[in-house]
Parts: structure tokens; sequence; C-alpha cells
């Protein structure tokens, strides 16, 4: 499998899954949403929306509201335990991880064609040794990443659909967020806009 390293510990892989893989992981996630709807997550003390629509699979899920950020076991509003993760999300994983035990969530980020994600770190898992893969579907995003330090400067990779991109090492706490989807850039999604599953160790293991 072609790989770029991007800085250490950072790691591009240009279409990892081709057309067929894509469709494949779209229906998988479609079966996922079905038992676990989307829903709208709400900034900590504000509740002011993301524009990111959000569900999970796997034993746990992140989720955000006035309480603030966590990993649950259950979906935020039906109280149902997550779906189980896809088989080929698992087999991703153990392909990209280098690590040696299964994720415990699989985060789905869809984003409608003017949703937009912030900087920010990823730093609700316990288990920071574990890196965080990425795959994405649809529409081209415009992803920022900078370093560990707010501060740092920042780069720009495009994410089509089909990459898979991982963040373990000293890439593991950086500052990244999504600038802007590129509108019309994939036919994967009927309606346009963007999937992204992240697949993350939460526990700390024994
Ligand atoms: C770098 N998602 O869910 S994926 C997120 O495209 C998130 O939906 C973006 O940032 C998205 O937290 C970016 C790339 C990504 C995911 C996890 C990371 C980059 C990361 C964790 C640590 C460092
Ligand atoms: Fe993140």
């Amino acid at each position: 499998m072609a790989s770029i390293t991007l800085a250490p510990g950072l790691i591009y892989y240009p279409d990892y899954l081709d057309r067929p893989a894509q469709e494949a992981l779209l229906q998988a996630v479609r079966d996922v949403t079905r038992a676990a709807p989307l829903f709208t997550p709400r900034m900590p003390r504000t509740g002011k929306p993301f524009s990111v629509r959000m569900t999970n699979c796997g034993r746990l899920g992140w989720v955000s509201d006035e309480q603030g950020y966590r990993y649950q076991p259950t979906h935020p509003e039906t109280g149902k335990p997550w779906p189980a993760m896809p088989e080929m999300v698992l087999r991703a994983w153990e392909e990209m991880s280098g690590y040696p035990l299964p994720p415990d969530a699989c985060l789905v980020n869809f984003y409608e064609p003017t949703a937009r994600m912030g900087m920010h770190q990823d730093k609700d898992e316990a288990e920071l040794a574990a890196p965080v893969v990425s795959l994405s579907l649809g529409d081209t995003a415009l992803f920022r990443y900078g370093g560990v330090d707010r501060k740092d400067s920042t780069r720009s990779v495009r994410l089509r659909s089909g990459d898979a991109i991982v963040f373990g090492g000293p890439s593991r706490l950086i500052h990244h967020g999504i600038d802007r989807l590129i509108a019309g850039s994939s036919d994967l999604l009927p309606q346009g806009g963007r999937l992204n599953l992240t697949l993350r160790k939460v526990e700390e293991a024994l």
C-alpha cells in the first residue's frame, strides 16, 4: 500500500480504498446510521451546535453536549448501544495502525457541503500510545494540520474520497481541522457532502 510520511507519525495513504471499496464502506456506514442515527453535537457550556453531524460504532462513542466531551457506550438520543464496527473498518485498523489491540471507537462525522471543523486536538482518549486512523468518503476536504503547540505553523492537505491518514507517535496530539469541502468533487454521495471515520483506542491498555 503506497504511503507518504508528512511528518513523524503522520502517514498519508492516498487512494487507500478503490471505488468498489468506497461503495462497500458507504453501505456499511448507512447500516450504522440506520441503527444509530446521526446526531448534532453541541459545544460544552454554550450548547452551540456543531456544523458536523456525528454517530459512532464500536464499544464506545464520542459525544459532546452542554455537560462536556466524553466517550460513552450508548447513543445520546436513542440510549441504545452503538452498533458493531464493520469488518472493513477493523481490517483498515489492522493494516495501518501498527497497534496490537482492536480500536474501541469509530467516530463517523458527516459534513454537509458548508460544514467545517475548527482547529483542535484529540485528547479525550486515555490511550495516547495508539494512533488515530481516518478514512474519508465523498467530497474532497481541505484538511489543515499544525503542531502540538497551538502556535506552530500549519499546512494543508486535500483529503479525497478513499484516502486514509494515520496520526501516531509525535503527531498524535497535533492541532488539526477541516477548513472546507470542495463542492462537486466526488459523486460517491448522491447529495454531496463528506463522511469521515476515525478509529481510536480510547481506554488505556493494561
Ligand atoms: C490528527 N475529524 O473527528 S480527520 C475528529 O475530517 C476530526 O472529520 C476530521 O478531527 C474530519 O476529531 C479530521 C483527520 C484526523 C483525525 C484524528 C486526528 C486528524 C487527527 C487525531 C489526532 C491528530
Ligand atoms: Fe480531531
